[in-house]
């Protein structure tokens, strides 16, 4: 039976061991009490589980604010749920139902669980990285007067020592250095395993170095109290200790008590004879698994010694598997205990059969006030806040006047206009970008709006009156966060700061640029950031073969794919100024709707003549992804039909064919991602006897039912050549499949057949009989 409690420390050891038995109930019941429909193995980590419940309770129950936010590691997801189990905010249905439809999680999910989860993990090292990001957003909302410094609060990571591999965590660091990031704990999970093995030593200090030359705090908790005061006055023990590799500490944690004194006795003979006679086996074995990350005193100690905002990353000894019978083995990862095995943990935690989901069961009734107590203090703080949205009135977005324009200038230029209008809206985009804030338009926007840092830093060129269009003086009023060159940074920036409305109850309007082929370095992030719905404008240039000098390692080909296969990101592709202005409003609009999304504009560089408007017919049909930019006739044969910057060649080629092939149609394609939602949509709903047609299909029952498409795009055919599917019309898709390469517009567009020529063979091709 567990002890009376005195202080606050028994309670949270009872805490622990409370969310150890929570979390190994709730997988283990998924797992060999509810009913399998389809014998599928469900799963869950309860190794990964144990091997931190004591620092989830110190931190939980002791140590956040109400105003700190933590991303779990991904396989603690259980620890969390317990956690909210024992605050009364999470159900026991959905525990009961863990790993099932509508249940809570694998991992935690801030749009799907019920609970509060702050950030979404998953995917392991960008949990870790968000955090980060997260801060810089609380330094700039406090900086920009939209948050009391009183109201700021602390980001934790909850790191397994394994994710430390991942490259995207050392991307942040570096950029956390120059913005000079505070309010950061990491704590990693010091269990040395991983998923298939024990970890590599000779990682052993480095994380502290480099941690350290980045600026960081390094606390190391290795030790319990126990285990330190048993190694203090004995150098000998202590020096055969610390020099056990991770495989032989980990064996000796699962072997148990006989093996550590078989170990010790073998490697310190005498010396270690007295040491042996003053412990049993149950004692050794007690002894040695009191590592610092399960020893509540040290925990508590070490959070309470981390008050100030310096960031901290805490290095917590740990076993994975801690109390189960797998403790420490390597292949722990995915173990599940069998029904004996848990029968066995249940007796040793006191917890009566029938009884497995009372949550203070086995805890004493003198335990009890305090442990209650303790709860209802964090409960206040662990509340759900709810999403904040609606609260900036979005105006229109005028298009920039001139008769020839590329989309990358335009872009450019609305932000100007919209600047210099000032306005809520103009006040709340914050703009950020890799390293390509002036190849992809935003210098004038920076220059109007600067850049951000929390410490002034003078433009020093022009303070010497060196002439540069770029007048970047930075301060913390600034506008623009600028960021180092690694990509996937700027989608966790856009991913924290699309989150600010949900983590800080102030909406930013987030705009990020960088090269469209590029998305593919970020491409996890950018999957991670819509995954938790957090809301931004990703602004892709250039792209695409238009892009002619620059040569294939900068043409873009896939990312109209990427787009129609990611969820929670709208793309547009607008070939005239005024539908990316049409395009950019949605945007805005889009990031303040509770039902809205995040949006991928891919531009371009070249510049073309733009179209004549006789009124705004056209706006609602770009808006839902095309419009007929050349009406089609009554049942025609043919239709042209073009995204983005080859539209020149679409019109050229349709003024060449109009005479020859009557009522031949051009259609602008401004999203296929759109029209192809709204197709899957419109067939979903007529298996519910809903029988409105979807935009695409109205746009092609224009045509005859046998008419043929020629779709062009400077991308892979396949972002419009399913359009064939809608009706069974026929295509002939034209597009790019091969890696681009150096030369100017005609000979390219002549090689890669996206030029007028290749349209109207391709016409000809599906108005000849075969
Ligand atoms: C990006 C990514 N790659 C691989 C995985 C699969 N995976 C999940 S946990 C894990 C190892 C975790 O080891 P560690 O971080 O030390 O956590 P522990 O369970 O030991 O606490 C792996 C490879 C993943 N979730 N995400
Ligand atoms: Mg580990």
């Amino acid at each position: 039976m567990l002890r009376p409690v005195t202080t606050d420390i028994e309670a949270l050891k009872i805490l622990d061991e409370r969310l150890r038995w929570l979390s190994s109930w709730t997988i283990h019941h998924a797992n060999h009490v509810r009913e399998s429909a389809d014998g599928l193995k469900v799963g869950g980590h309860q190794a990964s589980c144990a091997s931190m419940t004591a620092i989830m309770s110190a931190l939980y129950f002791h140590a956040l604010g109400p105003n700190d936010r933590v991303a779990v590691k991904p396989h603690a997801g259980p620890v969390l749920h317990a956690i909210h189990y024992l605050l009364g905010t999470q159900s026991r249905e959905a525990l009961e139902n863990f790993r099932g439809f509508g249940g809570a999680q694998s991992y935690p999910s801030r749009t799907k669980d019920k609970i509060p989860v702050d950030f979404s993990t998953g995917s392991v090292g960008l949990g870790v990285a968000i955090t980060l990001f997260a801060s810089l957003v609380q330094d700039y909302l406090t900086a920009h007067g939209w948050m009391d410094e009183s109201d700021r609060g602390r980001f934790v990571a909850l790191i397994g020592d394994a994710e430390l591999d991942e490259g995207n965590i050392y991307e942040a660091i570096i950029e956390g250095t120059k913005h000079d990031v505070r309010n950061l704990w990491w704590i990693v999970d010091y269990n040395r395993q991983s998923l298939d093995a024990t970890s590599a030593d000779r990682m052993f200090e480095r994380f502290d170095e480099i941690f350290r030359s980045c600026g960081w705090r390094v606390v190391e908790i290795r030790y319990g109290k126990k285990l330190s005061r048993a190694l203090e006055g004995n150098s000998a023990l202590k020096d055969w200790f610390e020099k056990l590799s991770n495989a032989e500490l980990s064996a000796l944690h699962y072997q148990g008590g006989a093996a550590w004194r078989r170990r010790i006795e073998d490697a310190l003979g005498k010396k270690s004879a007295t040491f042996l006679k003053e412990h049993d086996e149950a004692s050794l074995a007690a002894l040695f698994t009191d590592l610092g990350g399960h020893c509540m005193e040290t925990l508590v100690e070490a959070f309470d010694a981390a008050q100030d905002d310096v960031p901290t990353f805490f290095i917590a000894w740990t076993i994975k598997g801690f109390g189960l019978p797998f403790a420490g083995h390597k292949d722990n990862h995915a173990g599940l205990m069998n029904p004996t095995q848990l029968g066995a943990l249940r007796e040793t935690m006191g917890v009566r059969e029938g009884q497995e989901w009372e949550p203070l069961e086995g805890v004493g009734d003198n335990s009890r006030p305090g442990v209650e107590a303790l709860l209802e203090r964090s409960r206040i703080a662990r509340e759900k806040r709810p999403r904040a949205f609606g609260s900036v009135d979005v105006p229109a977005i005028p298009a920039p006047a001139g008769d020839e324009q590329s989309t990358q200038a335009a872009f450019g230029r609305i932000l100007l206009d919209l600047s210099k209008a000032g306005g809520a809206l103009a006040d709340r985009v914050v703009t950020t970008s890799p390293d390509v804030t002036v190849s992809t338009n935003l210098g004038a926007w920076v220059n109007q709006r600067g850049l951000f840092r929390r410490a002034e830093m003078p433009d020093i060129f022009a303070q010497a009156k060196i002439a540069s269009a770029q007048k970047w003086g930075a301060n913390n009023n600034g506008q623009h966060i600028e960021l180092g060159i690694a990509e996937s940074n700027l989608f966790l920036m856009l991913a924290a700061a699309g989150l600010s409305g949900d983590l800080f109850a102030e909406r930013l309007f987030p705009i990020g640029t960088l090269y469209d082929p590029f998305i593919a370095r970020g491409l996890d992030a950018l999957n991670y950031a819509c995954y938790q719905d957090a809301r931004f404008l990703l602004v892709a240039t250039p792209s695409g073969i238009t892009l002619g000098p620059e040569g294939g390692a900068h043409q873009s080909i896939n990312p109209p794919l990427i787009a129609l296969g990611q969820p929670g990101l709208r793309h547009y592709e607008p070939a005239f100024a005024d539908e990316l202005a049409a395009m950019m409003e949605e945007a805005f609009r889009l990031i303040d709707d509770r039902a809205g999304e995040s949006t991928y504009l891919r531009l371009s560089t070249r510049s073309i003549e733009q179209v004549p408007r006789s009124d705004d017919g056209w706006r609602d049909g770009a808006l839902a992804g095309g419009y007929w930019l050349r009406e089609p006739g009554p049942d025609a044969e043919a239709a042209i039909v073009s995204m983005g910057a080859v539209i020149p060649e679409a019109l050229s080629a349709w003024e060449e064919l109009k005479d020859d092939v009557p009522g031949i149609g051009l259609l602008a394609v401004t999203s296929p991602d759109l029209l192809h939602r709204g197709w899957t949509t419109a067939q979903a709903a007529r298996w519910n006897g809903e029988r409105q047609p979807s935009h695409i299909e109205q746009l092609l029952s224009r045509l005859s039912r046998g008419a043929g498409l020629v779709t062009i795009a400077d991308a892979a055919p396949a972002s419009l050549s399913w359009l064939g599917g809608v009706f069974g019309q026929r295509v002939v898709p034209l597009g790019v499949e091969k890696f681009g390469q150096t030369g100017n517009l005609a000979d390219l567009y002549a090689a890669y057949r996206l030029d007028g020529d290749a349209i109207t063979e391709a016409v000809a091709e599906i108005l000849l009989p075969a």
